[in-house]
């Protein structure tokens, strides 16, 4: 299976690569994770990014705060797909990692997912991985509707709870 790339700009994102690396693990998922800043350090994110292809890399997912530049600045360097997280920061409450990981110009896509939605990354990460994987593709399929069942349970006893 292809790896998974986690790279965020700064350790401090930590906490929101967790929740992708605990879904990746979860899954079964290979991933590699590393501290890359698109401004603190550019030329080493270009050339990891340069050779993700070949290192085995399907997927990149991208974490940074603030001015959130990196995700695009890996996904100029690779057409592999790359997932932005904007990482909510004290100033402005991550509106200004949103905004600076979604409105990326034409040609160069990124897609984003939610303020600090790290899950949700990796799941997208999956459901792109499972495109040529079967068995990712049923072990997916079955979490949702473990999840479906875990709602509706709540459903059934809510009456009793209120
Ligand atoms: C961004 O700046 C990082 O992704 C992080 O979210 C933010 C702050 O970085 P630190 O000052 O905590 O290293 O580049």
């Amino acid at each position: 299976m292809k790896k998974v790339g986690l790279i965020m700009g700064s350790d401090s994102d930590l906490p929101v690569v967790q929740k992708a690396a605990s879904v990746l693990k979860e899954l079964g998922i290979p991933f590699e994770a590393h501290v890359y800043s698109a401004h603190r350090t550019p030329e080493e994110a270009s050339a990891w990014t340069k050779a993700a292809r070949d290192e085995g890399f399907g997927v990149i997912i991208a974490f940074a705060g603030m001015a959130a530049h990196l995700a695009g600045a890996i996904a100029a360097n690779t057409t592999l797909p790359v997932i932005g997280v904007p990482c909510k920061s004290a100033a402005l409450d991550g509106m200004d990692a949103l905004l600076s990981t979604v409105m990326m110009p034409s040609g160069i896509p990124v897609a984003t997912v939610a303020i600090d939605g790290g899950k949700n990354a990796a799941l997208l990460a999956a459901e792109m991985l499972a495109l040529s994987d079967d068995s990712l593709a049923q072990t997916l399929i079955d979490r949702r509707k473990a999840e479906s069942e875990a709602v509706l349970a709540k459903d059934a006893g809510i009456a009793d709870r209120i």
